[in-house]
């Protein structure tokens, strides 16, 4: 058994209700099954400021021992396509309908084309450290970092569901 954290976000109309079309999906994953869900946080765009506000929400998502890494996120990223995601190169920080990203599997690392783990940028984001301490307050990264000390040194604040960031 390994315990993958998916990240989910949307800034489009409607994102909560994206944010739980893409939870369905995650539970016809039939290696996997939901074990452990944030609250949905409204956060404030990080890095391109000039968008809407996102819904944010993290999930642990236990998987069968033998599941490999790239099969779930292969899973993920035709999820994102068949909800209307447009992958636009010019604009990888900007609105999106969904995106799910594998932030975490077990204490796997990996350094590929197609998947990095842990996820490259999880280390700066509040929208994903805070709704991941909820749900797994003493998680350690596979390099030993805690990520309540990494999110203590972000420049951030919560109000409730509410990150600014
Ligand atoms: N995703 C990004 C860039 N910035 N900001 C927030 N608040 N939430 C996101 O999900 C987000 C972002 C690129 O993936
Ligand atoms: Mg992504
Ligand atoms: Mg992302």
């Amino acid at each position: 058994m390994s315990d993958a954290f998916i990240s989910l976000g949307s800034n489009a109309a409607d994102a909560v209700s994206r944010l739980a079309a893409a939870r369905r999906v995650l539970e016809g994953y039939a290696p996997g099954r939901i074990a452990a869900l944030s609250s949905v946080y409204r956060t404030e765009p990080q890095g391109f400021k000039d968008q809407p506000w996102f819904a944010n929400q993290v999930l642990r998502l236990e998987c069968a021992s033998g599941t490999a890494p790239e099969d779930l996120l292969r899973c993920m990223l035709e999820q994102e396509l068949a909800m209307g995601r447009v992958r636009d190169p010019a604009n990888r920080f900007g609105p999106r309908v969904i995106d799910m990203d594998l932030l975490l599997f077990g204490r796997e690392v990996r350094r590929s084309e197609f998947l990095e783990l842990p996820h490259p940028r999880m280390a700066e984001r509040a929208f994903v450290l805070v709704p991941l301490l909820e749900i797994a307050p003493d998680i350690v990264l596979p390099d030993g970092r805690r990520a309540s000390d990494l999110l203590a040194r972000l420049d951030c604040r919560v109000e409730g569901t509410t990150i600014f960031q």
